[in-house]
């Protein structure tokens, strides 16, 4: 407890300092940078949270608590010594480090002592949220190298040079799956183009053992095509100390020197590829002609791809139709259909080599199954998106955070609540915004987005958008989180997310949901010479989705929608610590905070709401604040603390005997204080409860003896 106000003598300033709607605002503003936690601020009110982020953001302090989550507020800036070894140590070795600065270190400190369990180990997820560019990414590494440092294992420390010790090849995997999984988009110049839950894989005596990676979703269709004043994925561009990372990194994890040098020609390809452009031919029976200039890239193409020139064109350019099992019909494609493949070639090379990077470093980083126990799980998934024109990619990107909010409402708020109703705690429900309404809209069964979707899709007629449009409005309607926009030429969507309403585009929706690839393409790159580029299409079934032998059409969003699914269970069978990232303004200027932009999300991700859950956990009670004059209240816990630190408490009457005197004249002016005990104190995260106020005028204070001592110290 912190609170500023420290005896009666300061009662009569802080009144006078109280004014308009400060007057509600018990905290002095000069000092509300040294407001560790959010549930302290007094009262809790979008505005009064603000005002104390924004102090500690001027004062540089970016990490505050929100009772069971942290906020994080994005620096822009590198903050010397936040993240040194020093300062892990530091957080490592507390006896109590949440009573030290608030700091992800605080977190990952509590996970990493929670993973042992007191009965048996409970594995842990920290999950990182936030819109793109709020610091997910940022803060997922700082836990990895955290982790890496204080469960290091020197056990495991290999004589040869090439083979680095775990922790480092854990550490490594992030500049590979950066270099090929992100890039620079307008709201981040870093922005991770798929999802991550990395597991940190824990021996019995919690040494950091190995870790394996599950991806969601790359936002492939970026290799072929990017929004204005975006790029594609950054291995495409890296500069030299960069790339230089890149490929120590591929070292470590044991991607050899010939290795790299097929992944590379493969990228070379797809650039020269990138380049090929056609044009009509003549005869318009005839196929597609390429433009001059794309000759000589469509034979690079061909060269670094190690497949033939004259097959490569051929199949960008004619549709082969079967016609039996041993005939074949040709069909040249359309102009608009010979990019469409060639942009499908290029997404499907990269997606496959995506993949294979991933299964290559959980080859490299996963320990053996007999050697680990337990784990921490680290999620770091694309942020909330809404941009001009939002299609599938931004429906699925927007779908998953919609997923991990839910896991957040259900598991803090709903279960928080319902935890203190059945401990017996008088508690009137926290309203928060339940996003249910939203998920059932996207992925109801028979009749959300994503079933509709998929239903189109298995039509196997050519899509159209319009008829989609009006499918969408007939059977979803009803749903309050549906909103169509009358006055857009383009047939749209749109979705009230809890995070904000986004208009989804359908053009296109249909098809990027099938991602059909034409099977020529699968049976060319199988005949591919470069080694990898034939091994990342072995296996495939040209005509299926899937591997050989299960030939079923899998979408999009069926795919996306069961890994989430998966996720939410392995979320769900740990103990969940939560992080918030917040972009305190969307230009990514260093300290630079925007009042508006914060309180968004704020609002969007239910800060105050979990505040106010959260502050149950303190001696606070909301309801209090409504009904009468906080100065009052704070005046009288502050009195009380201060003479009761040192009694010795075993009981209410002594709690009754320690009342100090000075406070008579405002007891009596409010009624009365009623000591009572509370018979079984209810622990909340291992605090007995504290104090609850029922309302004025008379003031019943509740506490256990033990509980005032221990909040005391
Ligand atoms: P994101 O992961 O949340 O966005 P990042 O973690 O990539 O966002 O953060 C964006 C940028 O903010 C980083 O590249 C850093 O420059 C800066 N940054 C974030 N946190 C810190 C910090 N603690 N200290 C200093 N700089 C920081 V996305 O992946 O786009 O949703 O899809
Ligand atoms: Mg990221």
């Amino acid at each position: 407890w912190s609170s500023p106000l420290s005896g009666l003598a300061h009662r009569k300033s802080l009144n006078d300092s109280l004014e308009g709607e400060v007057k509600a605002f018990l905290l002095d503003e000069g000092q509300l940078h040294t407001y560790d936690d959010l549930t302290k601020v007094n009262p809790v009110t979008p505005t009064t949270v603000l005002k104390c982020l924004q102090a500690r953001y001027r004062a540089k302090v970016f990490y505050t608590h929100a009772g069971c989550t942290l906020v994080a507020l994005n620096p822009f800036q590198p903050v010397p010594d936040l993240y040194s070894l020093d300062v892990m140590k530091e957080y490592h070795c507390a006896p109590q480090p949440q009573e030290s600065k608030p700091h992800i270190f605080i977190v990952a400190e509590e996970a990493y002592r929670n993973v042992q369990g007191q009965v048996e180990p409970v594995n842990q997820s920290l999950v990182v949220s936030g819109e793109s560019g709020a610091g997910k990414t940022w803060t997922s590494r700082c836990l990895m190298k955290y982790y890496a440092t204080v469960a290091a294992s020197s056990s495991l420390m290999k004589s040869q040079d090439t083979v680095e010790r775990i922790e480092k090849r854990v550490l490594d995997s992030n500049p590979i799956m950066e270099a090929f999984g992100n890039a620079c988009t307008l709201r981040n110049s870093n922005s991770s183009r798929f999802g991550k839950y990395i597991q940190l894989q824990l021996n019995r005596s919690q040494l950091l053992v190995g870790a394996s990676v599950q991806t969601y979703l790359l936002e492939k269709t970026r290799v072929a095509g990017q929004p204005a004043n975006e790029r594609n994925f950054h291995i495409f561009y890296q500069a030299k100390d960069c790339f230089d990372e890149t490929v120590e990194a591929m070292v470590h994890l044991g991607i050899n020197a010939e290795k790299q040098g097929h992944i590379f020609r493969i990228l070379a390809g797809l650039l020269q590829l990138g380049n090929v452009t056609f044009c009509s031919a003549m005869d318009e029976s005839q196929p597609c002609d390429l433009e001059e200039k794309s000759k000589d890239f469509m034979h690079r193409c061909a060269s670094l791809l190690c497949v033939p020139v004259e097959e490569l064109q051929t199949c960008l350019r004619v549709q082969t139709l079967r016609a039996g099992k041993q005939s074949a019909l040709f069909k040249p494609c359309s102009l608009a259909d010979c990019s469409v493949r060639r942009d499908c070639l290029a997404k499907v090379i990269y997606a496959q080599l995506f993949e294979w990077l991933v299964t290559f470093i959980n080859d490299s980083i996963c320990a053996d199954h007999s050697t680990w126990c337990n784990f921490i799980g680290l999620l770091d998934v694309y942020g909330f998106e809404c941009f001009q024109v939002n299609n599938l990619e931004q429906l699925c990107i927007n779908y998953a955070n919609e997923k991990l909010q839910q896991h957040f409402v259900a598991h803090y708020l709903k279960a928080q609540q319902e935890e203190y109703v059945s401990e017996g705690l008088e508690w009137s429900f926290v309203k928060y915004q339940d996003n249910q309404g939203c998920l059932d809209l996207i992925e109801g069964i028979p009749t959300g987005v994503f079933s509709l979707l998929n239903e189109e899709c298995l039509l196997n007629r050519a899509s159209d958008a319009k008829q989609f449009r009006v499918r969408l409005e007939k059977e979803l309607s009803d749903n309050g989180s549906m909103s169509w926009d009358k006055f857009s030429k383009q047939p749209h969507f749109t979705v009230a997310h809890y995070a904000g309403k986004v208009s989804y585009q359908i053009e296109g929706m249909m098809e990027k949901n099938k991602d059909p690839v034409p099977p020529e393409l699968i049976h060319l790159l199988q005949k591919s010479e470069n080694p990898l580029l034939h091994q990342l299409f072995a296996d495939r079934d040209p005509v299926g989705q899937g591997t050989r032998g299960l030939r079923q059409v899998v979408t999009v969003v069926s795919k996306f929608k069961n890994s989430l699914e998966n996720l939410m269970k392995i979320l769900h069978s740990t103990t969940p610590h939560y992080t918030r990232c917040i972009k305190p303004n969307t230009d990514c200027r260093p300290l630079t905070f925007k009042k508006e932009e914060v309180i968004m999300q704020l609002e969007a991700c239910g800060i105050v709401e979990t505040i106010h859950i959260s502050a149950a956990g303190f001696p606070i009670r909301k309801s209090w604040y409504r009904s009468c004059d906080c100065t009052d209240f704070v005046f009288v816990l502050q009195a009380l603390m201060d003479s009761l630190a040192e009694a010795e408490l075993d009981d209410a009457e002594d709690l009754q005997e320690a009342m100090p005197t000075e406070l008579d004249p405002i007891l009596r002016a409010r009624g009365s204080v009623q000591l009572s005990s509370i018979q079984d104190p209810v622990m909340v995260r291992g605090w007995p409860m504290g104090l609850a106020l029922a309302s004025a005028p008379t003031i019943t204070v509740s506490m256990t003896a033990t509980g005032f001592q221990k909040m005391m110290s």
